[in-house]
């Protein structure tokens, strides 16, 4: 591949956009960068390292932690702790949010939550994974410790956000408002090189993607979008092709390029759904909308709109194509 641009070189220059910029943002970038590649290292020895299986803990949400769940956690941790301009951060594999209290952090402007190994149980069978974070100014004083409700905003107050996917390649997608972009990483040099600028999400699509096996536990409306999906016609390209890795991070990915619509909808085995507002739903929700994509939690609510009330809550999720998303919507409306 030809280098155009190196993620380091565009951050530099959409930096120079904005006069009032001061690198905080560009150096959490920095660290973000630096971890994933140390992640994208040990993924890629999955399997000949002693990196693949559980550690024998659960986290807070009692689900077992993956020994790279676990090592990407300190990663992430580590890098962000060390330029000065973090003063906390929230994770999937912490019980509570962290303070970064020593030296400059304390004046540090952001907060970011992360989930640092998304998808955690492909790992062991070589499916690809990611990294999801987000980025928001803090609301308490600066100067002075880091308060839950810096955590507790709404999505729709992000600054950036972004995933990190190890797959067939590893990539860097993130948004700061301004559209979005993608980097390839070159692991020969070291470096993420820009090859999907401006991505957009296609406004119709033909890929859903859902676990099915959940499905005698969905709501009316998400089981009739389900049948809509499949029933014959080929005014509107149906059937759809179902498409199902049970790695969001891939999953949002292959259907942001190709289009399509992923749900994780409430059920009776997931009464507030499955996947976290915080650092799962909220940053894939801005980078869909970002994309000209939509995110919604059910009828008439955006993800991105609503206020969170703890760490760790959960949401029920649909996100993609913006026609698909709107359909959905529909039946949701319809039947539920
Ligand atoms: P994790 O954060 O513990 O890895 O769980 C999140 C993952 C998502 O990547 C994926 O979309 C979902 O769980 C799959 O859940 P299920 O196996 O119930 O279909
Ligand atoms: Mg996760």
């Amino acid at each position: 591949m030809e280098i155009t641009k190196t993620l380091g070189e565009f951050i530099i220059e959409k930096q120079s956009e904005y006069p009032d910029a001061t690198g905080e943002l560009s150096s959490i970038f920095a660290s973000i960068r630096l971890a994933s590649k140390l992640v994208h290292r040990e993924i890629n020895k999955a399997g000949l390292a002693d990196i693949t299986g559980g550690v024998g803990s659960e986290n807070i949400q009692g689900e077992q932690q993956q020994k790279l769940d676990v090592y990407a956690n300190e990663r992430f941790k580590t890098a962000l702790a060390a330029r000065g301009v973090v003063c906390g951060l929230a994770s999937e594999e912490e019980d509570s949010y962290v303070h970064f209290d020593d030296g400059l952090n304390l004046n540090g402007k952001y907060v970011v939550l992360i989930d640092p190994v998304d998808g955690s149980s492909n790992i062991d069978v070589n499916v690809s994974v990611g990294t999801i974070f987000s980025v928001y100014r803090r609301l308490s004083p600066i100067g002075g410790p880091v308060t839950e409700e810096d955590f507790l905003q709404p999505g729709n107050a992000q600054v950036a956000a972004g995933y990190v996917i190890y797959g067939s390649s590893t990539m860097l997608v993130y948004s700061t408002g301004n559209g979005v972009h993608g980097f390839t990483y070159d692991p020969s040099l070291g470096i993420f090189c820009l090859s999907h600028p401006d991505m957009t999400y296609p406004e119709d699509g033909v890929i859903y993607s859902v676990n099915e096996g959940n499905y005698v536990h969905f709501h009316d409306g998400v089981k009739q979008y389900i049948k809509y999906c499949q029933v014959e016609d080929q005014r509107t390209n149906r059937p759809y092709t179902s498409r199902y890795i049970g790695s969001l991070v891939s999953d949002f990915h292959r259907n942001l390029i190709k289009g399509g619509i992923f749900l994780y909808p409430s059920s009776s085995l997931h009464p507030s759904g499955k996947l976290r507002l915080l650092y799962e739903c909220n940053p894939m929700a801005f980078l869909a909308e970002q994309a000209g994509g939509k995110a919604i939690a059910g009828v008439s609510e955006r993800v991105l709109d609503i206020n969170p009330t703890e760490l760790h809550q959960r949401v029920p999720f649909f996100v993609g194509s913006v026609n698909m998303v709107n359909k959905l919507e529909r039946f949701l409306r319809e039947f539920s």
